[in-house]
């Protein structure tokens, strides 16, 4: 059987962090007098702390010296770390667990490729840190998602060609790294929001072990007709 690099983004594909995140932003964005919405919100999934921050305050039509830019990022962090340490294994998302087991039973290549600097943390709290054979996340990039890089370093920890990788993501910025990067890229969540993914399902439930054989076998391809414009 074929091997495949199958690279998974963590906050929003393997855990619901992405609830986390929108109330520590919130709650700070408050604390300086701004608000944003719940499609707001999206545009901040994937995006590394830094430029959450930025974009926050550009809602805000703020700006703030680099010490207290540094300030509220700690205290963010403060407090997401705080709904962190009460997670445990009952917040993998549905079937992610069954769906790393059966890669592994098919002898597939599996890494992580997280924009969080976090994502050691919580992988270990849910006991799912064996599972990777890479780990790429927020403290080995450069380059913030919606740029290749933390795909690019995963597959090449893996040994894998782009093309014979496969992107699990929840993020518009995740799914045009995977794009840019030659991946197929699979889109956990909304169609709608996610349509320049190769594939789109609601979570893993959705997944059948046909569609990741089909992967795996390669008869599963990236979609070429992607964002093709018609000329009437
Ligand atoms: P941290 P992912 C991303 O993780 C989140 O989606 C994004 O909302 C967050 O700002 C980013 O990690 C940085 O996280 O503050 O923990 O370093 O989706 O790429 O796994
Ligand atoms: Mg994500």
């Amino acid at each position: 059987m074929n091997k495949k690099g199958f690279i998974f983004d963590l906050d929003g594909v393997i855990v619901d962090t992405a609830k986390y995140h929108f109330l520590a932003w919130k709650k700070l964005a408050n604390s300086i007098g701004i608000d944003f919405s719940e499609a707001q919100n999206e545009q901040l999934k994937g995006v590394s702390r830094k430029r959450s921050l930025e974009k926050i305050l550009k809602w805000g039509n703020k700006s703030l010296s680099e010490g207290e830019f540094k300030r509220l990022m700690g205290l963010k962090n403060d407090d997401y770390l705080s709904h962190i340490n009460q997670m445990d294994t009952s917040e993998i998302l549905p079937n992610v667990a069954q769906t790393l087991d059966f890669l592994k039973e098919n002898k597939q290549a599996v890494a992580l490729g997280s924009a969080s600097k976090n994502a050691v943390p919580i992988l270990k709290k849910v006991d799912l840190l064996e599972q990777f054979e890479a780990i790429v996340d927020g403290n080995d990039v450069s380059k913030a998602k919606p740029d290749p890089e933390v795909f690019l370093i995963g597959a090449k920890l893996l040994n894998k060609e782009p093309e014979d990788c496969i992107v699990f993501e929840d993020s518009v910025a995740g799914i045009k790294a995977a794009n840019t990067a030659n991946m197929i890229s699979i889109g956990i969540g909304q169609k709608e929001v996610l349509h320049e993914a190769d594939y789109v399902f609601t979570d893993f439930t959705e997944m059948s072990q046909d569609f990741l054989k089909g992967l795996i076998s390669g008869k599963n391809k990236k979609q070429t007709k992607r964002n093709v414009s018609i000329d009437n």
